[in-house]
């Protein structure tokens, strides 16, 4: 597939996508979004494929959604054609892991793209935030939401209502991201964390994000029945089986993905 504002490769069995719009900091245009639910499709049935990495650029994971593309847009107009919306949400999707691995900017729908991500590994430069209240506007992918799961109120609140950056040591601190590492080595490590996950057996790997994903569906109770449930559906699987074979006869597991 030819793309213009993404790049696409497979490092191993790990899908590597790249938000490339560099003269716009990787603003999120129409185009973009479109080609990105199109590269994660694809990597979502190639079998080849056990996670997938999405990143952008040194400078800039993404500085938003592309403000020139919305600037004039009137009410009744984003309404009827559900402006913005379809294929923005398709990371959330997606069965298999995405690691985002964010350099430089995530701002706006960029944060609420790399929020999307099953976790996030953060450059030291990374810098987060929802400055959408600077242009006149609120989140409106999810911001609101997920940055106040991931850092509570009192954060969340503040960044929201003042525009606010975080870094990314401040970002580790509240929990908004996994692990900060030195943005020379982001890329290389996050590939490196997506193939260790890919080296897992694939529907044990899919069953454990689901029931992660659930703690923000569900009640507490509800919550561990659910995981409960997928726990005991694991002893139908040969990869349990050769899983705990492999540790007892210390070995390697050799995992079928069945
Ligand atoms: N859109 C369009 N162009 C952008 C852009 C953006 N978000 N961010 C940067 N650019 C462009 C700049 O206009 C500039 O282009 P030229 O002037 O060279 O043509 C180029 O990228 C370089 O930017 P700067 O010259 O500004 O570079 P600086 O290093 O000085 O500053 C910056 C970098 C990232 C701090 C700054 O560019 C900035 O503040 N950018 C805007 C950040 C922002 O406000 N983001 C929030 C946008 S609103 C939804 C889904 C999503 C959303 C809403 C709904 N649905 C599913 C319903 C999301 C909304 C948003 O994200």
């Amino acid at each position: 597939m030819a793309f213009e504002n993404i790049t696409v490769e497979t490092r191993g069995n790990v899908g590597l996508i790249a938000l490339n719009r560099p003269k716009a900091m990787n603003a999120l245009c129409a185009d973009l979004i479109a080609e990105l639910g199109q590269a994660l499709d694809a990597f979502e049935k190639d079998d080849a494929v056990g996670a997938i990495v999405l990143t952008g650029s040194d400078k800039a994971f993404a500085a938003g959604a592309d403000i020139k593309e919305m600037a004039s847009r009137g009410y009744m107009d984003v309404y009827v054609s559900n402006f913005i919306t379809n294929g923005w949400e398709q990371i959330t999707k997606c069965r298999k892991p995405i690691v985002a691995a964010v350099a430089g900017f995530a701002l706006g729908g960029g944060c609420e793209v790399a929020m999307m991500c099953d976790f996030i590994l953060a450059g030291d430069n990374a810098r987060f935030g929802q400055p959408e209240i600077t242009i006149g506007t609120i989140p409106g992918a999810g911001g609101t939401q997920r940055l106040t799961r991931a850092v509570g109120k009192s954060k969340a609140m503040e960044m929201c209502l003042t525009g606010r950056l975080m870094d990314a040591a401040e970002a580790e601190r509240a929990g908004l991201v996994s692990r900060v590492v030195p943005v020379a080595e982001l890329v290389d490590e996050a590939v490196k964390v997506a193939t260790k996950i890919a080296g897992l057996s694939r529907p044990i790997v899919m069953l454990c994000k689901e029931s992660v994903n659930a703690a923000f569906e569900t009640m507490l109770a509800q919550g561990v029945t659910f995981e409960r449930r997928l726990f005991h559906s694991t002893f139908s699987t040969e990869d349990q089986k050769e899983g705990m074979a492999a540790f007892v006869e210390k070995r390697p597991p050799a995992f079928k993905n069945r």
